[in-house]
């Protein structure tokens, strides 16, 4: 019987490797997949636990909260708050960042997470997943305010998603590879199935929400163009198109079999520089990404090395297969 290496285990095998990779960083994945577990259970049984449906509020980004969001906001506060790895957390689903209770030890890391990404797929039973990014409490273990979260993703210590599908995954990087871990439920462990994932530099295949193309920026609008003129067009080769409307499902599939994903600036909203949020969605996927051997850009820059200015600030992302994302940055320039 082939008995598999935990993700705890190979926390610890890479802690003999990397020194950043200490002990609190070890439990704090710990609790963050005790979190995971969690969300997983309560995707897994939907309708049965009562969780699906709106939960008639609204978040900082104006979206309707669905009762999961809410749920698993809570479950990561609640599974991370209490064992002094962290200085404080950050959400999506939260306005201002949220300090450890007084009753609670503090300590030297921060957490940024979207407790379930795609959340809008969850009433009808697509993948939704959790995207979480590590960075170092500026403080040490003191009281962090939200000027110390606003650091570039080149910070991040750690970065990873869940991906609530077929199966239950994790994926993470600590900075040395991207590794794919697959729940094994009946020992309740996540079991490191896919070592060292590389992206392909090549791809055929693109995802983007094409309904918004009438407000894409003309670089955008010259590459789509192109892939959907295919063999006919430029790039003399046809290619396919993907759209789930599930980041952690886009970039999944991105890892396995390539991909270039795209959510762009558009003039739909001019005051929203894109959809997706920097601190807890661009930057850990574009720290696995690039981890991976991949390209991450808003088309003008490295998202990686983006300053942020605001905790929930918005960005346009362009990621997957290097090659093809190396074009879109070229139409930018
Ligand atoms: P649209 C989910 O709400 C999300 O933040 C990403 O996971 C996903 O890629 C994108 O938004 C989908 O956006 O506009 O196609 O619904």
């Amino acid at each position: 019987m082939q008995i598999g290496v935990t993700l705890q285990q190979y926390l610890l095998i890479e802690q003999k490797k990397n020194s950043k990779v200490d002990n609190d960083l070890i439990g704090l994945f710990g609790d963050i997949t005790v979190a995971c577990k969690n969300i997983s259970n309560a995707v897994r049984h939907g309708a049965l636990y009562g969780v699906l449906g709106s939960a008639g509020s609204e978040n900082v980004q104006g979206e309707t909260q669905k009762k999961l969001d809410v749920m698993s906001n809570d479950v990561f506060i609640h599974s991370t708050e209490r064992n002094g790895y962290l200085g404080a957390m950050a959400s999506e689903e939260m306005d201002d960042i949220y300090h450890i209770p007084d009753q609670f030890p503090r300590g030297k890391y921060l957490l940024t997470f979207d407790p379930l990404d795609g959340s809008s797929n969850i009433d009808v039973n697509i993948t939704v997943g959790s995207i979480f990014s590590i960075l170092k409490n500026p403080k040490g273990t003191g009281k962090p305010d939200t000027q110390d979260f606003l650091q570039p993703g080149t910070q991040q210590i750690a970065a990873g998603f869940c991906l609530y599908g077929p199966s239950t995954m994790m994926v993470m990087t600590v900075g040395n590879g991207t590794q794919g871990f697959t729940l094994d439920s009946g020992i309740g462990e996540f079991i490191w199935t896919h070592e060292d994932i590389e992206i392909s530099p090549d791809t055929k295949e693109f995802s983007i929400n094409t309904s918004n193309q009438r407000f894409w920026e003309d670089p955008v609008k010259r590459y789509i163009q192109e892939c959907k003129d295919g063999k006919t067009g430029p790039r003399a080769t046809d290619f396919n198109m993907r759209w789930v409307a599930s980041m952690v499902a886009e970039v999944y599939r991105i890892l396995n079999r390539g991909g270039i994903f795209l959510y762009p600036r558009d003039t739909k909203d001019p005051s929203k520089a894109g959809k997706l949020r920097l601190m807890y969605e661009a930057n850990p996927m574009s720290f696995i990404v690039e981890q991976a051997g991949g390209g991450s850009t808003t088309g003008y820059e490295r998202i990686m090395e983006i300053k942020p200015e605001a905790l929930h600030q918005r960005v346009a992302v362009i990621l997957g297969s290097k090659n093809e994302v190396d074009l879109v940055r070229r139409y930018h320039q």
